[in-house]
C-alpha cells in the first residue's frame, strides 16, 4: 500500500490533478482542476484510492449497511469497495427524471437502513447532497460521506449542517504541501489557489427560521455574484444583496415623466426598472439620459421587456436601431424564444460586446399561455448553450440549479388572482419561497397604489423576507 503522498504524486502525474486556468461548470475560473474520470485507466491506482476510502471510514465510528457512489465517477470506487469488504452496494440513477417512471435507486435494501455515501470530489457539496436525497426517497438513511479529495471551499460544513460528516482522504492544502514539496509546483501557483479558495468558499447563513426547522440552507446572492461569470447577472446579484432586494419595478405608464418620477421615488426600493419603451407618448432621447443618471444615482438596472420574437437578422437591427436604439441603454433585455436559436445568436451580436444581458421568456404568467412543457425545456437549453450573454429566464418556477441564472417572475401582488385580460398574479411568498424564484416583477401591485412609495416598501420587504425562507438545492 502506498503512501498518502505517493498516491497523491500518482495522480498528479496521470493528470487527475492539474494546476493552470480552468473554466468550471459554474463559469468561474479556478487555478485547480480535479478529474478522477481518468482513474478509470489505471485499474491498479483505482484500487488503492478505493482502499484508501475505506481505510479512511474504517477509522471512524461510522456505521452503515450499503453503499452507494455519487454517479458516475464515483461508481467504480463504490463497486471496489463493496466488493472487496463485502458490504452491498446501491446504485443511484441520474437520469430517472427524465424518464418519469423509473427507479432512482437499484439494487435491495430494506427501509430505514443505513448506507455510506462515496465520492470523488467534494466542492459544495451539492452532489453528495442529491444522492443523499434520492436515497432519502426510497427510506435510506445516510450519516456519513467518504471523499477522495476535499476542495476545501465550504462543502464540508455544510453537509455538517445537514447531518452528514463527511470523512476525507485528502484536501486541498495536503495536496498543494506535497507537491510543493517535490517540486511539481511553485509558491506563485500554490499562493493562487490559497487565494481561490479564500475568494471562494461557500458561506452558509442561516436565518432563525431556517435553524429552526434544523437543516434548510441555501447560497447567498453574494454566493451567486462570485460564481457568475456574466457581468450583469453578477451585478444584479451585487445590487440584491447590497441594497436588500429582489423587487423589479415594472413601470408601465405613458408618459416619460411619470417614469422619471416614480424611478425617483421608489428607486432605493428596486433592484431593477423594466421599461415598455414603445407604451411611452412623448419618447425622447433626453429620457432616457435622465433614467440612466437615475439608476446610476438609487444603483438599479435597466430592463427593456422588449420580448423580440423574430429571425436574427430583424431583431438585430430592432435592438440596436430605429427610435429608441435599445443596445444603447438597457442593461437587460428579452426574447422569446418561438423563433429558436437565431433569435438568440442574434441579439448577442450586438450585446455581447456592450456587456448587456437577455432573459429568455420560458414561461408566462398569462392565463392559457403556451410556453409549458418540451418549449420551456428547450428555451433552458438554448440559455445553457448561450451563457456568455443570456443571464436568466422569465419564469414562473425554477427552471435550473445553476446559481448563474436569474430567474424573474411577472405577475405578482400581494394577495392571488387575475385580472380581466388572463393575468394571473401569485404572491411574493409563493414566487420566492415556495417556488424558488428570485425576482419579482411588480406593475400594478405598485404604479397603481394610493402610495407607491408605501406600495414600493412594501413589496421589497415581502420579497426580501421570503428570500430569508427560500432553500434551493444549487448545483455548482
Ligand atoms: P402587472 O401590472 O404587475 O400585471 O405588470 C406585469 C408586467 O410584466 C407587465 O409589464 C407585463 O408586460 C410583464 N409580463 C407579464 O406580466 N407576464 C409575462 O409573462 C411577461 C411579462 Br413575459
Amino acid at each position: 500500500m502506498r503512501t498518502l503522498e505517493d498516491l497523491i504524486l500518482q495522480l498528479f502525474q496521470i493528470q487527475a490533478v492539474k494546476f493552470g486556468s480552468f473554466t468550471l461548470k459554474s463559469g468561474i475560473q479556478s487555478p485547480v482542476y480535479f478529474d478522477l474520470r481518468v482513474i478509470v485507466s489505471y485499474p491498479g491506482l483505482m484500487n488503492e484510492v478505493a482502499e484508501f476510502l475505506w481505510d479512511t471510514v474504517a477509522k471512524t465510528d461510522a456505521e452503515f449497511q450499503r453503499i452507494c457512489g455519487v454517479p458516475y465517477t464515483a461508481l467504480p470506487l463504490a463497486t471496489l469497495m463493496s466488493a472487496k469488504h463485502n458490504v452491498p452496494m446501491l446504485i443511484r440513477r441520474k437520469e430517472a427524471k427524465d424518464y418519469g417512471t423509473k427507479k432512482m435507486i437499484e439494487g435491495s435494501f430494506e427501509n430505514g437502513e443505513k448506507c455510506l455515501v462515496v465520492e470523488d470530489v467534494v466542492t459544495s457539496g451539492s452532489s453528495v447532497m442529491e444522492t443523499v436525497q434520492s436515497l432519502a426517497g426510497v427510506g435510506i438513511n445516510v450519516t456519513d460521506a467518504v471523499v477522495l479529495l476535499d476542495r476545501q471551499q465550504g462543502g464540508k460544513q455544510r453537509l455538517e449542517q445537514k447531518g452528514i460528516k463527511l470523512h476525507c482522504v485528502s484536501g486541498m492544502s495536503d495536496i498543494l504541501k506535497i507537491l510543493e514539496k517535490h517540486n511539481k509546483l511553485d509558491s506563485n501557483t500554490v499562493e493562487k489557489v490559497h487565494q481561490f479558495i479564500a475568494d471562494n468558499t461557500f458561506q452558509i447563513d442561516v436565518t432563525e427560521d431556517q435553524e429552526e426547522k434544523g437543516s434548510k440552507q441555501t447560497l447567498r446572492y453574494h454566493d451567486r455574484a462570485a460564481l457568475c461569470s456574466h457581468p450583469v447577472a453578477k451585478q444584479l446579484l451585487n445590487i440584491m444583496e447590497s441594497k436588500q432586494t429582489n423587487l423589479c419595478f415594472s413601470a408601465d405608464v405613458t408618459k416619460c415623466e411619470e417614469v422619471l418620477q416614480l424611478a425617483d421615488l421608489i428607486g432605493e426600493n428596486i433592484c431593477i426598472l423594466k421599461t415598455h419603451v414603445d407604451i411611452l407618448e412623448d419618447f425622447h432621447e433626453g429620457f432616457i439620459k435622465l433614467l440612466q443618471q437615475l439608476a446610476e444615482k438609487h444603483n438599479f438596472l435597466i430592463f427593456e421587456d422588449r420580448k423580440f420574437a423574430d429571425i436574427g437578422n430583424t431583431v438585430k437591427h430592432q435592438y440596436s436601431n430605429g427610435i429608441y436604439k435599445i443596445s444603447e441603454w438597457a442593461d437587460i433585455t428579452n426574447a422569446h424564444t418561438v423563433p429558436g436559436d437565431g433569435v438568440v445568436r442574434g441579439l448577442k451580436e450586438i450585446g455581447l460586446p456592450k456587456e448587456r444581458g437577455c432573459l429568455l421568456v420560458a414561461e408566462m404568467s398569462p392565463q392559457g399561455n403556451l410556453a409549458t412543457g418540451s418549449y420551456t425545456k428547450a428555451s433552458i437549453k438554448m440559455a445553457e448553450d448561450n451563457a456568455d450573454y443570456v443571464m436568466g429566464f422569465i419564469c414562473t418556477s425554477r427552471l435550473t440549479k445553476d446559481p448563474r441564472f436569474i430567474h424573474m417572475t411577472p405577475g405578482v401582488q400581494l394577495s392571488s388572482g387575475s385580472d380581466s385580460l388572463g393575468q394571473q398574479y401569485l404572491t411574493p411568498e409563493e414566487v420566492i419561497t415556495k417556488r424558488g424564484n428570485d425576482i419579482i416583477i411588480v406593475g400594478r401591485g405598485i404604479y397603481k397604489a394610493d402610495d407607491p412609495c408605501m406600495a414600493a416598501k412594501t413589496y421589497q420587504e415581502a420579497g426580501y423576507q421570503a428570500y430569508l425562507k427560500q432553500s434551493v438545492d444549487f448545483t455548482i
